[in-house]
């Protein structure tokens, strides 16, 4: 079956790409580029097939993501516990009839599914999901992967590795994990937010740690993260963290932060992503889907980068209200890199307003998206969005340019996308090694 995404660049054969771009050429061109360049996903909840289960395919993860029961419980009169007490395919059938069927799927996450389906050629508006179903039952995961990677225009993802996860440890100390489209991210929300009660985890391994991390604790977590990083090496270090989040302040995680992490992140020459703005379980019965937002104080990286210029931070903020300070911020710290349209910015209308503004601000300096998939065969849909919202930006700056006295070639425009869509996180992230 023929994959609708993406589309092929189809250059003139004589072109060298060096030859003037009327205006009316620069969208086909753009368009074109961002078809035929290979992203890099820098930040995924994906895992490559050695881990087993914890990876999650097909329909029936698709329509439970979080981001569609969080939809579901508007359109449905099932409550929260009475759905968290179904089978999973009990929960996708009850989300395929209330957003699919009962309803018409035009929200993002809703289009995303439809998405998926149309580019595996099954049918989108069924009564039940018996033929999807039947689909992805079929799919060997190696083979399926590389074609839903090929889908989705992307060549390497970087997963989210928690060391403290009680089911993904033991996958990483018994099987050696390389793959060649997969990479590591040391995921530390365990030590810098929740340490009070995952210190116990780390003393019971044989690190010399106490619930204050005082005395050698900071060390200890050091040599954690040592040891881990022999195991995964992780392309950079990364924390999701409150709306609240301050540094500095007197508190663990900010004693953490600085002792610890970004000393071994200095040591080991690795970036720290810091995702900031969850406002965590504003609704818990809503589990994963029960996060909310806030607007978050950005002078915690003004201080940070400031005071670390030798570590690297990649940023992704989840308030539409401190997108425009990121930018700013990026302006005065080049340790600072933005990253992504992260979760509830991940819509067209946000991602727009932020890229413009990033464009504006920073030139081609950042990271302009990541896909968060959770589910693998929504890179398909994700990365589809980001193209088609990106073009018209993309093709808009350049007209801008054309207008102001610059003119434009194919090549300019390949430097361009390569540079946004994956040099950055491969300088970054030193992603080309393995
Ligand atoms: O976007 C999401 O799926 C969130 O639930 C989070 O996982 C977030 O992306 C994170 O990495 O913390
Ligand atoms: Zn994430």
């Amino acid at each position: 079956m023929k994959a609708t995404l993406p589309k092929q660049a189809s250059p003139r054969p004589e072109s060298t790409g060096a030859e003037v771009l009327e205006i009316a050429q620069i969208s086909m061109v753009v368009e074109d580029v961002l078809a035929a360049t290979q992203f890099i996903d820098v930040h995924t909840h994906l895992f490559a097939p050695s881990f087993g289960k914890l990876g999650l395919w097909g329909i029936d993860e698709l329509l439970t993501y979080h981001y569609l029961e969080a939809e579901f419980f508007r359109s449905s009169h099932t409550r929260p516990e009475q759905y968290f007490a179904l089978s999973k395919t009990q929960q996708a059938d009850a989300i395929w009839r209330a957003l699919f069927v009962e309803n018409t799927p035009i929200s993002e996450s809703t289009r995303g599914v439809v998405a998926v389906l149309k580019a595996f050629g099954l049918p989108t508006d069924r009564l039940d999901l018996a033929e999807a179903r039947a689909f992805f039952q079929t799919q060997s995961l190696e083979d399926h992967i590389q074609r839903v990677f090929d889908m989705a225009g992307i060549s390497l993802v970087v997963m989210t590795n928690d060391p403290l996860d009680p089911e993904e440890a033991p996958a990483w100390l018994n099987v050696a994990r390389e793959h060649p489209q997969f990479r590591a991210a040391l995921r530390i929300d365990k030590i810098l937010r929740h340490w009070a009660s995952n210190w116990q985890a780390l003393d019971a391994q044989g690190y010399k740690v106490d619930a204050q991390a005082s005395g050698k604790s900071a060390a200890e977590v050091q040599r954690f993260l040592f040891d881990w990083y022999q195991r995964m090496r992780p392309r950079y270090m990364a924390v999701s963290l409150p709306d609240t989040f301050f540094y500095p302040a007197e508190t663990v995680s900010n004693r953490l932060l600085a002792e610890a992490v970004l000393p071994s992140c200095g040591e080991l020459d690795l970036p720290l992503s810091l995702m900031i703005g969850v406002r965590p379980q504003a609704n818990p019965a809503l589990r994963l889907a029960g996060d909310a937002v806030g607007r978050a104080d950005l002078r915690s990286l003004e201080n940070l980068c400031r005071t670390f210029p030798k570590n690297r931070f990649l940023v992704s903020v989840l308030s539409r209200e401190n997108q425009h300070e990121l930018c700013v911020y990026a302006r005065k710290f080049s340790n600072l890199m933005p990253f992504g349209c992260w979760w509830f910015m991940n819509n067209p209308s946000i991602v727009e307003e932020i890229t413009r503004e990033r464009i504006e601000m920073l030139g081609t300096s950042f990271i302009p998206q990541h896909s968060d998939a959770r589910v693998l065969e929504q890179v398909i849909y994700k990365w589809s969005n980001t193209r088609r919202t990106l073009a018209p930006i993309l093709s808009n700056a350049y007209r801008l340019l054309v207008d102001d006295g610059r003119s434009v070639t194919r090549n300019d425009i390949q430097r361009d996308v390569t540079r946004l869509f994956r040099s950055n996180a491969e300088s970054w992230m030193n992603l080309n090694g393995h």
